[in-house]
């Protein structure tokens, strides 16, 4: 690159003065709640991503994530218009900073699958002017952003930290959580220079209070990977803890309580069907996967994906000996899946432990239905399976209602009168005592 100016000052003032064009590859529920935080300081947006269905949507100003309202969408794409949407890659030949927020799901093999990081780097390749700064943001395993994003940029000759500029800040949503959303939870911040992290700190500093700043990139995709091992490795340890108290007849749920007095040094986590969603299930396995590649084998890890994914299956031979009592056999039964959802309040399926539960079920023979008032239908194969009205009627005609989700605006009052029994595997009749409720 030659006659090299030095473009840290240029950025910077944009930045300051919010002229910068931020674009976004990618508006999931990490994407669009930043497209939105950034379009409220007054930033223009260049949105980009594949699904038409979700640019139709907030065309018409409608929301698809749980932390972000049509309320915002309206304001930014319709009436401001400064986010703009599209499909194309072509829209972030005028952007100044590029965030990176796609998927970094797995594979069948459960192997990482960073083919959208790598998608999303080849396109802006095509579109690269001098100056820009790149923000990686999705969950990975560390030397992603050194190797994919800034290795391949550096091949069309540009230098990092003087023709363009790159950081890792990991996503911190807690999709639901209505105490924490993406504008008061702290921001972990790495970059590949000097110039790269004094940048990023002023991008994120135009709306967020707290941002700590990490001395690598590595440390920062790392500091992401440690937090949700640490919570995949801890329900690992209740959910193991839960079957060993079931075959010594002891109530986890009072045992947890109890030990959540300990004003220190304590954090309670609850046992339940399993683990959802699309952080806890898969990231741990990124960090496994990097590890191996350094002769390292995670045991903690494997142990807890093990005992995390056959959680399923204990609760379904939990609910076998709960209609053994009533000399029935899952085969045949009617049974009330209640909560499709990976975790309470929230519209996602993903990884949900209540949805292996369900083909666990089908494959027993069972007659099971579900009731989610988060998620009307799902595609199950070639079918399309609805979510049943819950009604006293209804609820009596199946022999056991198992709780997977322990969504808040449910009558469960209405379900404990008219069940003839309830599986409660999230403890939601915590202290009601009733020959019809086992819990987990
Ligand atoms: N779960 C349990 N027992 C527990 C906690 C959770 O069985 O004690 C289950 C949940 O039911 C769910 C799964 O584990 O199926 C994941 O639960 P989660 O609360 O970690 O929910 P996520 O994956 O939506 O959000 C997490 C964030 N959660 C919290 O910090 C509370 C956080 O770890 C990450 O910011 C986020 O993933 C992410 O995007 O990485």
């Amino acid at each position: 690159m030659k006659n090299r100016r030095d473009y840290l000052p240029v950025l910077l003032k944009k930045i300051r003065q919010k002229k910068a064009k931020i674009g976004i590859i990618g508006l999931g529920y990490v994407g669009l709640p930043l497209a939105v935080e950034f379009a409220r300081v007054g930033f223009r947006i260049l949105g980009v991503d594949i699904s038409e269905e979700k640019i139709k949507k907030l065309r018409r100003g409608k929301t698809y994530v749980t932390d972000v309202n049509n309320t915002d969408i309206k304001e930014f794409v319709i009436r401001k218009k400064n986010i703009s949407i599209s499909s194309s890659y072509r829209i972030l030949k005028k952007a100044d900073i590029i965030c990176i927020t796609v998927p970094t799901p797995l594979k069948k093999t459960k192997d990482p699958d960073i083919s959208f990081i790598v998608a999303a780097v080849t396109e802006i390749k095509k579109i690269l002017h001098p100056g820009m700064l790149i923000v990686l943001e999705s969950t990975t395993y560390p030397g992603t952003t050194r190797e994919l994003i800034a290795a391949e940029i550096a091949q069309l000759g540009y230098v990092v930290g003087k023709d363009f500029f790159v950081a890792y800040s990991p996503e911190r949503v807690d999709p639901g959580n209505p105490d924490f959303r993406t504008k008061n939870i702290t921001k972990v911040l790495g970059a590949m220079t000097e110039k790269g992290k004094e940048l990023s700190y002023e991008l994120y500093a135009t709306f967020l209070t707290h941002i700590h700043l990490v001395d690598t990139v590595e440390e920062a995709e790392m500091s992401k990977l440690l937090e949700n091992t640490f919570r995949a490795v801890n329900i690992g340890l209740v959910n193991e803890m839960s079957i060993m108290c079931d075959r010594m007849g002891i109530n986890i749920w009072n045992v947890i309580d109890a030990a959540s007095t300990k004003p220190f040094g304590f954090m309670p986590f609850y046992p339940g069907p399993g683990i959802g969603g699309h952080c806890i299930p898969l990231d741990p396995l990124y960090l496994s996967y990097r590890a191996k590649m350094y002769n390292f084998y995670n045991r903690f890890i494997e142990l807890a994906t093990d005992i995390n994914g056959n959680m399923p299956r204990f609760i379904l031979s939990k609910l076998s000996s709960v209609l053994n009592k009533e000399k029935k056999s899952l085969h045949g039964s009617k049974i009330l899946l209640l909560g499709l959802a990976y975790k309470a309040n929230v519209n996602d399926i993903r990884e949900s432990p209540s949805l292996e539960m369900f083909r666990l079920l089908l494959d027993e023979r069972a007659k099971v239905d579900y009731f989610d008032p988060f998620i009307p239908e799902f595609v199950e194969g070639k079918k399309r399976v609805k979510s049943i009205a819950l009604k006293p009627e209804g609820v009596k005609k199946y022999d056991c209602i198992v709780i997977t989700t322990a969504h808040d605006d449910v009558d469960y009052e209405m379900v404990l009168k008219n069940a003839r029994a309830i599986f409660d595997t999230r403890n939601v009749y915590k202290g009601i005592k009733s020959d019809k409720i086992t819990t987990l």
